[in-house]
């Protein structure tokens, strides 16, 4: 008996071992839930086909969320093989790294709509195909966010704004859906070394100040991320929705 027996579940964002969804994946998957995966390119495909099928998922497909027709095949191919779907667990962000440094007041006007699209639209685009797809079946969406969307984290720039309008249609979707029964939440954690943070500056600086000051004195893991991932996931969660959940050891509630 798990969790999610019988659920249907389809992960966007695994690039590789450590990457959150990766761990989410695994989380859900203990619980009993069904996966599908998506991948953006070739050198990803390579990733994460060995990561998928090391828990027995058949369903991985290609899917760059900025491409339309790619993630209208995602849904469609659901469509057909599963009738219906569960979960989904939106775990994308980018931003070109040339914005992740220096003044944010320098943001080109095509770095702002990239970082836009890529981590804040794509959640409504995957949003729009799953809801139908969700029919009662009481749903769960879940996107993954950083504090940076709402107080200053140098260099997160362009990230920030982004994130902060992730987090706004995490409110408008769960107002929008939950008249269907699906609840729509976001995880925002801590900071984590994943691909995603490889060749930030100063990260390794970031990292220190929330051992340092958070509540916890630790930084987070994946495995932290994930059991509050599996919550949103669930029926635990059952009354909870257009929320911003912490899994930051308590780093965003310290103000000295
Ligand atoms: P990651 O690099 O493992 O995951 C990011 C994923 O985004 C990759 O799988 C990548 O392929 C995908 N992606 C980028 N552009 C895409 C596109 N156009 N189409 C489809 N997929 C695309 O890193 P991660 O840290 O696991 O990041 C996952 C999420 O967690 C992101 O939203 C990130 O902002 C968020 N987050 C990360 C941290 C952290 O410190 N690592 C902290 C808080 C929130
Ligand atoms: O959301 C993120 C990272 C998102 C991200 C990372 C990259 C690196 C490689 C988006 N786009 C790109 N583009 C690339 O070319 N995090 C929460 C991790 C992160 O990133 C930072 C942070 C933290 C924390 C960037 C600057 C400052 C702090």
């Amino acid at each position: 008996m798990g969790l999610l027996d019988n659920k249907k579940a389809i992960i966007f964002g695994v690039a590789n071992e450590k990457s959150i969804a990766w761990a989410i994946a695994q989380a859900l998957h203990k619980e009993g839930a069904e996966l599908a995966f998506t991948y953006a390119g070739e050198v990803i495909k390579e990733r994460v086909t060995p990561l998928a099928e090391s828990i027995g998922s058949k369903l991985i497909l290609p899917c760059d969320v900025s491409k339309d027709n790619e993630i209208d095949a995602v849904f469609n191919k659901i469509k057909e093989k599963w009738e219906g779907l569960d979960i989904l667990v939106h775990s994308i962000a980018f931003a070109n790294k040339e914005e992740l440094k220096g003044l944010y007041a320098d943001t080109s006007r095509e770095g702002f709509r990239l970082a836009m699209d890529v981590s804040a639209y794509s959640l409504v685009a995957l949003a729009k195909r799953a809801y139908p797809l969700m029919e009662g079946r009481s749903g769960s969406i879940i996107t993954m966010t950083y504090l940076g969307s709402e107080r200053v984290i140098p260099n997160y720039n362009v990230m920030g704004v982004a994130k902060a309008a992730l987090e706004a249609s995490v409110r408008y979707l769960a107002s929008d859906l939950g008249q269907k029964k699906i609840k729509v939440n976001a995880i925002s954690a801590g900071p984590i070394r994943t691909l995603a943070a490889m060749g930030i500056g100063g990260f390794r600086e970031i990292l220190g100040v929330v051992e340092q000051k958070s509540p916890l004195k630790r930084n987070v893991t994946t495995e932290d991320v994930a059991k509050t991932a599996l919550y949103l996931c669930s029926d635990l969660s059952s009354g909870v929705t257009g929320e911003i959940i912490y899994v930051d050891a308590g780093y965003n509630i310290v103000g000295m």
